[in-house]
Order: C-alpha cells, then structure tokens, then sequence
C-alpha cells in the first residue's frame, strides 16, 4: 500500500512524500513527484527516517528516575503514573516556577504546550524563537505588516542568499528544491556566507564576511543604493515613511570604516549593492545565521530595508506576503485572551518582540533556575528539545537543569538532556500520528501529515500527552476527547475535517500579489516603516544601527591575545541539530564533528588534515577533527554544531561535553535589546593540537 504524507522532525519538513506499507511496517520511502514543493527530490534524512521508527535505542514506555540524575537507572512506569506525577507537581507549585520548553517547533505541540500553560497561567514558555525565526518575523511584523517569503514560483532574476544554506537546510516552508529549481532557470545568486558551500559555489557574486557583522555590511549595501539614488522612487515615495532620516542616518557610515568591520573590501559592498538593486526581480532569501549575534533584529531590519527600497516587496519574485489558509487562529488556540496577566508575569519583560510573541528567552531562564531571580524557577518540562546541546553555555544549563526540583522529557530517544529527567515520556513521531505541518507559520500553507503505521510500544504524540496532562490537572472541559477531534477543530474555518484535509494534502491561503495596494502595510501608519515607530516608542534605535557597545566581543584587544580566531558553525546537512548521530546511514555519511580551518592556520598549530583539535574559548574546550579549507578567511573557523555520541554509553551523559559547540558560546549579557539573542556565531577562539 502507498500513502502519501509529508515529511517531518528531520528537518522543518515539507517535502512530499510516497511511503509504502508492508504488514504495518513501512519498507519504502521517496520523493513524491506529485508534490508542488519539492516534486520528488528527497535527501538523505528524508530516506533514513525510517531507521528512526523501530531504531534499539527508541523509548518505548515512560521511565521514572532511580539513581542520582544522570546515573542512568530508570524503572518503567505506567502512563497513569507518569502523567499523575506531572499534573500534582506542577499543580502544588507556584505557577511562576513553573517552565515549559519546546525545542525547534515541529507540528502542533508547541500550540498545544502554550494552551496548556496558559490555562495554567505559566508564563514561562521557553522556545528558540530569540535565535531563530523570531528576529526575522518580529522584524518583518513591525516594519510592514507581514513576514515577506521568497517568491520562487514567479522566478526571481536574482536570489540574495543572506546566511542561509538552503541546499542543505530546509527553512520552514520553504525548501532547497525550490531554490534549486529557480537557478537551474537561470536566476542569478549572490550567496553571503563566510563559508564555501555548494550553494557559494554557484554563486555569481560570494560575499565572505566576517562573522556577525552582516548588519554592517547590509548598512553598507543600503548606503550605496541611497546615496547613489539607486532605488524605487515611486514605492519610496508613495508607501514607506522614514525614508529622510534613512537617508540621513547613513550619512553617519563611511564605507571604509563598514569595510573594515566587515573585511569586505569598499568595492565588493558596492558590486553587491548594484547587482542586487539592478537586477530585477530579485528576492532575500535570509537564513538563521542573521539571527546568531546581537544585532539580529537591526540585521533583519536591515534587509527589510533592502527589499523595500529596491522595490521588490510584495511584488513577483521578489519578497512576498502567504496569507495562511483560513484556521482557528494560533491565538485562540492557545487561549491567550483567559491570561492576560501573562505579560506582566514574564521573566523578561524587557525583550518586548519576545513578549509580543509570548516566549521567554532560553538563557534568562537558566539564570532564573540559578540565582532565584527575578524569580526562582523550580520545574520544567521539556519537549522536542536537547538544551544541553542547544542552548549558548552548556555548562551553565547543565548546571540549571541539575539544580531543579524537577524535571519531565519528551523524547525519542535518550538525549543527554533526557538523562537528566526525573520523568522520560516517550513520544511518536513522524509517520505515527495524525499531524499537519506549518501551522501558525506565516508560509501560506498546511501540509497534512497523516498516520502511516502504529508507534511502538507505549509512544503517544505530543500533542496527546500534552492533551491528557490537561485534562489531569483538572482542565477537562479545555481539552478534547481525542486527537481527532482537536484537529478537526483546528480545520474547521477551512469547510474542512481532518479526513477531507487528508484527501488535499496541501491547503494554501488566498496569495496575491500587492495587497497593500487594497488595503495600505499592516503597520501603524499603514506604510512600510523604514522608520520604525514602535521601536521608538520602546526606547530601541527606530533606524538599523551598528552600535559599538552591542560589538563583537573581539573589540577587547585583551581577548584577542588569547583568542585570536573567531568562531562560527553551520548546522550538518545530515542532521538535525543535535537529533539522530545513531541513526547508521546518516552516521556514514558523517561520522565525526568536524572543524574547518584554513591551511595556513592549520600549519601555524602543527594540525594536519584529520588531526583532532582543542577548540577553546574564554568559556571551555572542545574536541573536533580538522578539515583543511582553504576557501576560509585564514582568521575563521568553522565548528560543527549538536554532537554527541549516543554510541558512548561510558561517557558521562553520552559524551555531552566532548565536542558541543555550545560548550564554547556563551549566555551572558550584552544581549539583543528587543528579543534577547545571544551570539553564537562570532566567537573569539584558539586552536591547537590535542
Ligand atoms: N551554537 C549553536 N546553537 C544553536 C544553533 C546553532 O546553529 N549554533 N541553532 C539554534 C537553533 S536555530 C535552534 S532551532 C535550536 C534547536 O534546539 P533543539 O530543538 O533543542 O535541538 P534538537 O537537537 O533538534 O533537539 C530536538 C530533540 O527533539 C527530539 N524529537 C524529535 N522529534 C520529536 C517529537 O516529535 N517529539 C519530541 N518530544 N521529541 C522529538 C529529538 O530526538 C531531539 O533530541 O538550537 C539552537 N542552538
Ligand atoms: N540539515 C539540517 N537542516 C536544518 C536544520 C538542521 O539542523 N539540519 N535546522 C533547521 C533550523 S531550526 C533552522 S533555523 C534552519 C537554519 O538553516 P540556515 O538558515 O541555512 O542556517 P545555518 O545552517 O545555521 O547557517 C547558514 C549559513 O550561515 C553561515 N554562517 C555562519 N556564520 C555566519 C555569519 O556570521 N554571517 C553569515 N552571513 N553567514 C554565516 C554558515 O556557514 C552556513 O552556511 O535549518 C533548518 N534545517
Ligand atoms: S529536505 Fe527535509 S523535508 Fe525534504 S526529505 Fe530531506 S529531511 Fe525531509
Ligand atoms: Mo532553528
């Protein structure tokens, strides 16, 4: 039997797919060529999936601790008695003590995990958003209204790929293939990366920045096109505000000085700047690593900017507005009107786009957990995340998750983080249970994701724990009977159940281009505000703005003695984040973490190819094996990021702190103003032989 599906929880997922089903077991996966996304590509991740289903190491029931945490004995319980322990914990604690977290949002939970808090008035609502997603779209939201996609299915005549790897990294509803498709029709690429990789390998124009100061070098860009009287008039004139100051305030960057800060040379950022505004259409395809430095939002800002002033928003293959089909809106699914309170309650207020959007960032609650200030925070429940992997300063969040009350997981498998716990739940996951993807995610569109075969042993969804734990702490009436029920709710505004949403496979909102037109930017002035009016009435800079004090960490000459390399990393084609080193085909095709660093830098360690390395920083020291790259800035390297060794059962939590990355990050102020970023990607470091 074939049932179509789409992928998912190997990457943001979307690509469709044909799986075949043998006795209840799947036995074949491909690309389904039907598919209007990716019409039957599918990567190496999409075809192991499988090896993740009935994998030895699966949880298969929920455990409860026995030992010390971390001691890794773990008795079996009962559904009733692990979902019993959450509900009375969580119940007897002061709600204000309370965190949930989600790591990398995958499908519905993280709505269902907001409801439940906010029915149980927690405000604490831990995701990534501050360093991933949520600089870019809060950005968009404040600045025109809406968050602007790449139109790839009306071909642009040039992709900006703006620290993004698509080719390898499917980014949330929008996927390599489509890329991929578009230049394989002649569109021009302009890649800013500081790392070769295949997409700047086929680039017209590759930009090699220096790590975290791509605010500078857009700053750059934006100079050029308005000083030299390079952009869309007529838009500029008759739909944004702010555009005097804009002009203004850039006469306050001198191009040698941005160069300088950037190592591109004054000509490059010129070159970029005209083939970028002369080539029309042309769409920013911007990625994740923007968001990996304290300027994120003012970056995102910045290339909001870009695409406004070269005329390209909301206009054919340029960068455009995906109204979502028509669903219970996100808000009334997680009932944010019954805890209105929440604001004032939150950790940290502070970062007004994170509570805009209701998340806490993840390093205030770690040093919430240590100092009790400005609350304590007692007891978490963790799903779909590994903070151990993921979160800047690893040791400081092992040291978090230690000092807890108490903690409950859910996982696949047995992450360091989930030997943490005091309550592992094991969950299902893709192919297992009814779910759709892309909900409340400004793409435009819904795939459904329907069940394919049975999970193992106990395994229940997220979606149904989490259902099940309301109910337990006394929400019954705010919960459903069944899954079903629940998806069918969320459906409803579409004229749709879940079976007829099956049938579909896909559901697209009502795109058109230039809305505005209708209606004026969804903004306060109805414009695109170049100047942002509520970043000022926050007390943030209205216009992008390269601030010293918010400046790389290398700017202290002291730190430079020491550390005189800077760090960044990329995530691995073949995985995701930290998730699935012991699934085999994937393992094969990247056995070990592997550090890039330029030959010259290389033999100025004594390292040679495939010598193992000590990474470190001011914050610790890792071990990774060098790759020799001579295409790198002598001065950069690059680490792998998310690697552990489940293989490792003698290392103390499978070998958490051999070669993570975010061993060398760190989670102290100064943070992104708005939103709470931390730097991850522009690090001061040293190298040498292990
Ligand atoms: N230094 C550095 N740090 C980073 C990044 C970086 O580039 N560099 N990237 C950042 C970004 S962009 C993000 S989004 C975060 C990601 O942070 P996390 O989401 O914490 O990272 P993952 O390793 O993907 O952890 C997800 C876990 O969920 C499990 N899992 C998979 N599917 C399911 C499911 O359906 N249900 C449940 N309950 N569990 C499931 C997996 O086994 C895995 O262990 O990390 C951030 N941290
Ligand atoms: N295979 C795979 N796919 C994934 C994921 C995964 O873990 N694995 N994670 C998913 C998630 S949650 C996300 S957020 C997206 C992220 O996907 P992307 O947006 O592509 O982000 P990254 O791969 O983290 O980094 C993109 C590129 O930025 C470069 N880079 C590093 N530092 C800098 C810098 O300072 N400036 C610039 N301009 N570039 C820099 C890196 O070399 C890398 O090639 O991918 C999603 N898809
Ligand atoms: S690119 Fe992503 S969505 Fe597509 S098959 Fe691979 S893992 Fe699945
Ligand atoms: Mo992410």
């Amino acid at each position: 039997m074939i049932i179509k599906t789409y992928c998912a929880r190997m990457d943001h997922g979307g690509c469709g797919l044909r799986v075949e089903v043998e006795d209840g077991k799947i036995v074949k996966v491909e690309g389904d060529p039907d598919s209007p996304l990716n019409r039957g590509t599918i990567c190496a991740k999409g075809i192991a999936q499988v090896e993740r289903l009935n994998h030895p190491d699966r949880l298969r029931h929920p455990l409860k601790r026995m030992g010390e945490r971390g001691d890794g004995k773990w008795e079996h319980i009962s559904w009733e008695e692990a979902l019993t322990t959450i509900s009375q914990r969580i119940l007897q604690a002061d709600r204000r003590s309370v965190a949930f977290a989600q790591g990398t949002p995958k499908g519905l939970e993280l709505y269902m995990m907001i409801r439940l808090a906010n029915l149980l008035k927690v405000p604490t609502v831990i995701t990534p958003g501050a360093i991933c997603h949520m600089p870019r779209e809060t950005a968009a939201m404040i600045t025109c209204g809406f968050f602007p996609v790449p139109d790839y299915d009306h071909p642009p005549a040039l992709v900006l790929a703006w620290g993004s790897n698509l080719f390898q990294t499917n980014e949330e509803g929008i996927i390599g293939s489509q890329l991929r498709r578009v230049l394989d029709r002649g569109a021009k690429l302009m890649v800013i990366d500081p790392r070769r990789t295949q997409l700047s390998s086929r680039a017209d124009l590759w930009i090699q920045p220096r790590p975290g100061t791509d605010l500078a070098l857009a700053l750059g860009m934006l100079k050029v096109i308005v000083e030299d009287g390079l952009y869309d008039r007529a838009f500029v004139d008759q739909w944004t505000v702010g555009f005097p100051e804009l002009q203004e305030h850039l006469k306050g960057y001198s191009l040698k000085a941005l160069a300088e800060i950037t190592w591109v040379p004054e000509e490059k950022i010129v070159e970029a700047a005209r083939l970028y505004v002369r080539t029309q259409p042309a769409c920013i395809q911007w990625g994740n690593a923007i968001e990996h430095n304290i300027h994120s939002v003012q970056t995102a800002r910045a290339l909001m900017i870009l695409k406004t002033i070269s005329g390209n928003l909301d206009s054919p293959g340029g960068n455009v507005n995906r109204p979502s089909p028509p669903t219970l809106r996100p808000g009334d699914f997680v009932q944010s009107k019954g805890f209105p309170e929440k604001r004032e309650q939150l950790l940290a207020p502070e970062f007004r786009l994170a509570a805009m959007m209701g998340f806490t960032p993840s390093q205030t609650v770690v040093k919430a957990i240590l100092s009790g200030k400005p609350y304590p925070i007692r007891m978490m429940y963790i799903q779909g995340g590994n903070p151990l992997l993921s979160y800047a300063n690893a040791t400081e969040t092992y040291l978090a998750l230690k000092k807890l009350d108490f903690l409950a997981v859910a996982e696949i498998f047995l992450t360091p983080t989930a030997q943490l716990a005091d309550i592992v739940l094991p969950t299902a996951t893709n192919f297992e249970f009814d779910d759709m993807g892309h909900y409340g995610m400004p793409h435009g569109f819904l795939l459904a994701r329907p069940k394919v075969v049975d999970p193992p042993g106990e395994c229940r969804p997220d979606l149904l724990i989490l259902n099940e734990l309301g109910k337990k702490c006394g929400l019954e009436k705010s919960f459903w009977p069944d899954l079903r029920s629940c998806l069918d709710e969320v459906l409803k505004p579409a004229g749709l159940d879940y079976e007829g949403f099956k049938r579909a496979g896909i559901l697209k909102g009502n795109w058109k281009y230039k809305s505005y037109e209708r209606n004026g930017f969804g903004t306060p002035s109805k414009k695109v505000e170049i100047f942002c009016s509520r970043l000022k009435d926050w007390g943030y800079d209205p216009l992008p703005t390269y601030r010293e004090e918010f400046s790389l960490p290398d700017s202290d000459p002291h730190r430079m003695d020491n550390y005189p390399l800077i760090l960044t990393s990329a995530k691995d084609p073949c995985y995701f984040h930290s998730a699935y080193r012991n699934l085999p085909s994937l393992r094969k095709l990247s056995p070990d973490p592997i550090v890039l660093i330029h030959p010259q830098t290389a033999g100025e360690m004594g390292v040679g190819e495939g010598d193992w390395v000590l990474i470190e920083t001011r914050q610790g020291t890792i071990r990774q094996k060098a790759a020799l790259n001579s295409d790198l800035d002598p001065r950069v390297v690059v680490a792998a990021y998310g690697w552990w060794f489940p293989e490792r059962k003698d290392l103390e939590l499978s070998g958490w702190k051999e070669s993570n990355v975010n061993i060398l990050t760190e989670n102290d102020p100064p943070y992104e103003p708005t939103i709470g970023s931390t730097n991850l990607r522009a690090i001061p470091c040293r190298i040498y032989r292990e």
